[in-house]
């Protein structure tokens, strides 16, 4: 049995969470397992589905220290921000707690006489959700709470690298009153997970496919649910572009490009990826970005710091890749050496010990254009990208133009250039005077392109993707009454004028 260790990332020596690895047969017995669950799940009553969901907001609530606590020690993130995301989770129980009671049908007119037609919302099945670490435990939240409300079952396929956190996460859903086979939770590696899920899916066990994490590993996915015929809620990556205009307060630029450029290393997938900016203020808003990040303190996550360490060594080479698409016409800024920060590559003001944890430098890379691997790719780390444009047409096509479509972001004070950039970004989601990270709990999460199939997490919009449209006609007329055969239509005078 492999068995995976899951590390503080700021102090590499300290083990987290020891955890086996389950093997491919596991996952299928587990699908199998959620699968049988499922009927007896979905014949409770959504209103008391609806209390089992509200007991865990409460628990989450009652133990947010402690989840936030430990989500700042397995993966590294700033403990402020770590409770926001716990905050996260229980706004998301606090919106579908009272979903149990509504879970909306309609009543439709008829054409014909003596008939009704109704719309119910069916559960799917049984979901596969497969989470990215980043997010531990808000966005896994944003699967389980509503499919869960709406009566599937789940298996939950975190990532390994936030292998205690979704323990956690699990144990609370348990004492919510959450059937140990409704919430099924498997450790497994990539690989494996496939191999379990297509033999599962062979089986019938799974109905609906969620994934937030990369964009090649969501098509590989996406494939796979549509071999079944099943269409998958798929959150992949960003390239999420911030716009600046001449008119915008630059005060707010600057404040925004941190938190979303920086803030939680740059591994948010709404991260901000390259910050387009109006030639007329390019050099002001530069030299003031470049000084904010260079004087911006990194570090310890349990300390007042920008962002802490990288979720894992993994996360750093990958960051080291990107660095490696620096080209000849860009010029870097943003601290006192690039990479991984080590005592003999330090950082000024640093809060720790570097050598202890994978932390890197916040990196500027300014001169980005079409063509650039930097200007496609998404770096998911602390690099952010600048460039410069003319016209307000210019931007919108550089923001588009590397076809990710997840988030995005405008500064102005132009309602005429606000309106014409809501209209021509093809981001599934756009803040103005805002960045591009901090969406909230209660409207549609998710993007297009290679950013998404489209599917929308959060708030109602949700639903459509844990439940399925069943349509009803009942004909009381006791007789066969034929749709489109049977007309019913008044006299009228169709030469009428005035
Ligand atoms: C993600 O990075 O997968 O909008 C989700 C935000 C967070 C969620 C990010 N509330 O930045």
């Amino acid at each position: 049995m492999t068995t995976f260790l899951s590390r503080n990332p700021a102090r590499i020596e300290e083990i987290i969470t020891e955890v086996p690895l389950a093997t491919s047969g596991d996952v299928i017995e587990a699908c199998r397992a959620a699968k049988a669950a499922q009927p007896e799940w979905a014949s409770i009553p959504a209103p008391a589905r609806g209390r089992v969901i509200a007991q865990v907001g409460r628990l989450v609530e009652a133990n947010k220290e402690a989840l936030s606590q430990l989500v700042t020690r397995e993966i590294g993130k700033v403990y402020a921000e770590a409770l926001g995301e716990v905050q996260e989770v229980i706004d998301t129980c606090d919106f579908f707690l009272g979903e149990g009671r509504r879970l909306y049908g309609q009543t439709v007119p008829s054409e014909m006489p003596d008939k009704q037609l109704l719309t119910f919302r069916m559960p799917v099945g049984t979901a596969a959700i497969v989470t990215a670490a980043n997010f531990p435990a808000a966005v896994p939240s944003w699967y389980l709470v509503p499919a869960l409300v709406t009566g599937n079952t789940i298996v939950w396929k975190p990532a390994e690298h936030a292998a205690g956190i979704a323990l956690a996460m699990a144990e609370l859903f348990y004492a919510g009153g959450v059937p140990r086979d409704v919430l099924k939770v498997v450790v497994a590696d990539g690989p494996t997970t496939f191999d379990g899920l297509d033999a599962a899916m062979q089986a019938g066990y799974v109905n609906k496919l969620g994934f937030t994490g990369s964009t090649d590993v969501g098509r590989r996915l996406g494939e796979l649910a549509g071999r079944h015929l099943q269409s998958p809620c798929l959150e992949l990556g960003g390239k999420n572009p911030m716009v600046v205009m001449p008119d915008a307060n630059l005060d707010l630029v600057i404040e925004g490009a941190l938190f979303s450029g920086f803030g939680s290393a740059g591994q948010r997938c709404t991260s901000l990826g390259t910050m387009w900016v109006h030639r007329d203020i390019y050099e002001v808003v530069r030299d003031r970005f470049v000084t904010e990040t260079q004087n911006a303190i990194v570090g310890d996550p349990f300390a007042d710091v920008l962002f802490g360490p990288l979720i894992d060594e993994k996360y750093l080479l990958n960051h080291d890749k990107h660095l490696g698409m620096i080209a000849d016409h860009h010029t870097v800024y943003g601290s006192t050496g690039v990479g991984r920060i080590t005592s003999t590559n330090p950082r000024a003001g640093f809060i720790g010990d570097p050598d202890a944890g994978w932390f890197a430098h916040p990196t500027i890379v300014e001169g980005i254009r079409p063509g650039d691997a930097l200007y496609d790719t998404e770096t998911f780390g602390p690099l952010v990208g600048l460039g410069v444009f003319d016209t307000l047409d210019e931007a919108i096509e550089l923001s588009n133009g590397h076809g990710y479509g997840l988030s995005s972001a405008i500064y102005s004070s132009d309602p005429q250039a606000i309106w014409r950039f809501r209209n021509g970004i093809s981001a599934g989601m756009l803040s103005v005077n805002n960045t591009t990270s901090g969406a909230e709990a209660h409207l549609p999460f998710g993007g297009n392109g290679r950013s998404g199939n489209g599917s929308r997490q959060s708030g109602v919009w949700v639903l459509d993707q844990f439940t399925r449209w069943q349509s009803m006609n009942w004909d009381y007329s006791g007789k066969l009454q034929k749709a489109q055969m049977d007309l019913i239509e008044l006299p009228c005078d169709m030469d009428f004028r005035l």
